[in-house]
């Protein structure tokens, strides 16, 4: 089969819910990737942030390979040894009472909906079913139908109403805004992305975070950071919000979470929040099996032994200044924090953020565009020094050819 025998298998077999650049890949290795064909890419998209840790880093396949042989899944109608462990090391390492397991992302903000719509009940006193919840314009926060009701975004949302109540949509990056919806008593909490990745990773300003927080607390309200693409070490942190010291009420942490080897996620809390929710009220098949535990823990051991947010804040700095300096009238601007970067591409003769993605890939690195015009470069935190520098090289070969 040559690799147009497997792009037709894929189309013929496969949902058209994706438009995936024209590689197809099976091997991959810390920032490298191969195709079917043997030619090594640099992965500058790490999944969506969930391969920070590398591609099939050696101690998380190794806490995968150990477990699996010995338990995987009980379902949560038991106690299990590594659940109990895994809750245990997490919410030390984050610092929170305890831990919501659960498997996707989507499934975490999901949660972090539920979670703080049982604390406006149960604690805030907001009357029943007349809770509300601030999202920002932008937002992703997954796609299941409750959290396509908060997106502004017509292709996440365009025939899948009717859309769940209970969503006051407010500009990104804009106090004013937060200040003036808070207004409303009936309001519970304020879902943000620290940097909405999506969106085409829009870094708010300096302080809006903190501001933010200090805002909702202000009135009551409660704080919740989805950092299932910031987190991990992504920005340059352990968690964005670290870069302002803001400790949020709901943390929703996913993908790097496992390393990229199995879909887990979280939410953590304080008792106040995490005991509104009683036995039978919320759970997953999957949430919280031994598998994900002992993976999730190693995932977590390699972020703090290998320093991955110390490296993407070094060489984060490295990559926005190299690809400022690029003389290419397609280089509109170059933004993020630690490695979560992107350029904004305008459009020349007729070629597009997609054609420099197509020529990047021929180069042997690949990325993918986000909303037309915006390429987000987001390798794996392990990548080093030389390697970087190596893969910035192909980039600027790539945007040559359109000079
Ligand atoms: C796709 C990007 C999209 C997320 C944040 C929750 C979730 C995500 C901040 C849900 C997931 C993924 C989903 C994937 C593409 C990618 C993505 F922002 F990362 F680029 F879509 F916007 N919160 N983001 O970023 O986590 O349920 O996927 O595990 O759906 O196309 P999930």
């Amino acid at each position: 089969m040559n690799i147009q025998d497997y792009i037709k298998r894929e189309e013929k077999f496969g949902a058209h819910n994706y438009h995936p650049l024209p590689v197809v890949l099976e091997r991959g290795e810390g920032p490298f990737v191969w195709d079917v064909e043997g030619k090594r890419y640099f992965d500058f998209l790490s999944a969506y942030s969930a391969v920070n840790q590398g591609h099939c880093h050696p101690k998380i396949v190794e806490a995968l390979t150990n477990q699996a042989k010995k338990l995987t899944l009980t379902s949560r109608a038991f106690y299990s040894a590594a659940l109990g462990e895994y809750e245990e090391y997490v919410t030390k390492y984050f610092g929170y009472d305890k831990i919501l397991p659960m498997n996707t992302g989507a499934e975490g903000d999901e949660t972090a909906l539920k979670l703080c719509r049982k604390w406006a009940y149960l604690k805030k006193g907001i009357k029943e079913n007349c809770a509300k919840i601030i999202a920002c314009e932008g937002n992703f926060h997954g796609r299941t139908i409750t959290i396509v009701s908060m997106s502004t975004d017509p292709d996440a949302r365009k025939d899948y109403g009717p859309f769940t109540p209970g969503f006051i949509l407010i500009p990104y990056n804009d106090l004013k805004a937060l200040e003036n919806a808070l207004k409303d008593p009936d309001v519970a909490g304020f879902l943000v992305e620290p940097i909405q990745g999506e969106a085409g990773v829009f870094v708010p300003d300096e302080g809006y975070l903190k501001k933010a927080y200090d805002l909702c607390k202000s009135k009551n309200v409660l704080f919740i950071a989805d950092e299932v693409q910031t987190g991990l070490a992504r920005t340059g942190k352990l968690l964005a919000c670290d870069h302002e010291g803001v400790h949020p009420d709901i943390l929703i942490l996913g993908k790097a979470l496992s390393g990229g080897i199995l879909p887990i996620s979280a939410v953590l809390a304080n008792d106040e929040i995490m005991l509104c929710i009683k036995p039978g009220e919320h759970g997953s098949t999957f949430g919280g099996n031994s598998l994900a535990a002992k993976v999730a823990i190693a995932a977590l051991e390699v972020i703090k032994n290998e320093k991955l947010a110390e490296n993407a804040d070094r060489l984060g700095k490295i990559f926005r200044e190299e690809l400022g300096s690029i003389k290419s009238d397609m280089i509109e601007l170059v933004r993020g924090k630690g490695l979560l970067n992107a350029v904004v591409i305008r459009p020349k003769g007729g070629k597009t953020a997609w054609d420099v993605c197509l020529a990047m890939k021929e180069k042997g690195l690949i990325a993918k565009p986000t909303h037309e015009h915006i390429i987000r470069f987001a390798p794996p935190l392990v990548i080093t020094e030389k390697q970087l520098r190596e893969a910035i090289g192909l980039i600027k070969e790539a945007f040559r050819l359109f000079e």
